[in-house]
């Protein structure tokens, strides 16, 4: 299995990304049960006592019920414990399938089909004669918003940006000022589509202009093994779980540490009950799911008051919508990333952007014909990886 001069990084990756036979996990950290390991794990207190309010709003606990955890070892590495209410858990997923694809915000289908169809309508159209084709749901790999990553010259320009969805940058500020981050402004955010055979190979996000802010990081759906690594490939890596609503903040000395995701793992056992198809409790009353597919912007979730939830939470998910976002769910977790990219008062230059390579992506599946081998070797740098899968 491991092979002589391969770095550290790379052979747990491997390790985990291995179908046959499936690697044993009893070496991976669940920050669940970070009583059982004391010499690893601390325990460590947010700024977050003022947000209740706020926090409430984006679909998180009150931030009295969070639980944060450091890593020895790893300065500037914060672990929060799904901080999310199960209705915040569901309003994220909609948000990330059924709006963020969208038009103008950028996405790995852009590049093979400009014209595409719209991603949430051809996931209700999946779910209506399930002997289609994959649907574009099933193709979406990442989703840029904000400041647009290019996959090509790594870089981030000033020509080529949207505006950021308002609850993404609320999420992202509150999230980053229990992390000590008060001053976080959220610019840019990756949304990454994982199917279960998907994984992320090892890399450093150092795009960004102003690296003393943070990496706000948060996901939905299937559990993951995470492996947090070292500032050099050869590092060796710490394997952690990510559960469904878990958030982590890479910051300080962490923030250029090398990270990967190898393994997305089956549903069955690691699905939170809340996102378990079909019950949606206290769901707002759902017409057609295909009613708000045509392109309709969807109203401002923090803007809106919606008379079947309570006045401080983010607007419910529908019945119809819920059905395709947990069909999806079954093997899919989506991440997302939220990035300063400037600081205050820098330019981001104007890089006119290259148009997008048809090899432009993150995440890489064994479905695609890429191996985890294929998915290293493509930077030798160490930024992220640019394979891309679109079935
Ligand atoms: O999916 C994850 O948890 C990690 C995502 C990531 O590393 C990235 O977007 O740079």
């Amino acid at each position: 299995m491991v092979e002589p001069g391969e770095e550290a990084m790379r052979q747990l990756f491997k390790f985990y990304r291995r179908r046959c036979p499936a690697p044993d996990l009893g070496g991976v950290l669940d920050l669940r049960e970070a009583a059982r390991h004391p010499d690893t794990v601390y325990r460590t207190r947010l700024e977050a006592s003022a947000l209740d309010d706020e926090a409430q709003r984006v679909g998180l606990q009150p931030a009295s019920q969070w639980r944060a955890y450091g890593l020895n070892g790893y300065p500037g590495f914060i672990f929060i414990v799904n901080p999310f209410l199960p209705s915040g858990q569901r309003f994220w997923v909609r948000q990330c399938l059924k709006l963020y694809p969208r038009k103008p915000n950028v996405c790995n289908l852009d590049a093979h089909d400009p014209q595409r169809d719209d991603v949430w309508a051809s996931g209700i159209r999946a779910g209506k004669s399930p002997r289609e084709p994959r649907s574009l749901l099933e193709k979406l790999r990442w989703v840029t918003l904000g400041y647009h990553y290019n996959w090509d010259t790594k870089r981030y320009s000033a020509h080529h940006r949207s505006s950021l969805p308002v609850e993404v940058s609320a999420l992202a500020a509150i999230l980053a000022a229990a992390c000590g981050f008060p001053t976080f402004c959220a610019e840019a955010a990756i949304l990454n589509f994982y199917r279960a055979d998907s994984a992320l190979g090892p890399h450093v996000d150092e795009s960004e202009l102003d690296l003393s802010q943070p990496l706000v990081s948060f996901s939905f759906g299937c559990s993951a093994v995470f492996l947090l690594g070292g500032l050099r490939r050869e590092d060796p890596a710490l394997p952690i779980f990510m559960h469904s609503g878990d958030v982590m903040v890479m910051s300080g000395e962490s923030r250029l540490r090398y990270h990967a995701v190898p393994r997305i793992l089956d549903s069955g056992g690691t699905l939170p009950e809340c996102l378990r198809e079909p019950s949606c409790p206290r769901e707002a009353a759902g017409g057609e799911a295909g009613g708000e597919a045509g392109g309709h912007a969807e109203p401002d979730p923090l803007a809106r008051g919606d008379p079947g939830a309570s006045a401080t939470e983010p607007d419910a998910v529908s019945a119809a919508d819920w059905e395709v976002c947990a069909r999806y769910l079954r093997e899919s977790r989506v991440n997302v990333t939220v990035r300063q990219v400037a600081a205050p008062g820098e330019a981001v230059p104007n890089t006119e952007p290259p148009p997008l390579h048809q090899n432009a992506a993150a995440i890489v599946t064994q479905q695609g014909g890429y191996n985890d081998g294929d998915a290293h070797n493509h930077d030798e740098e160490g930024h992220r990886h640019s394979k891309e899968d679109t079935g």
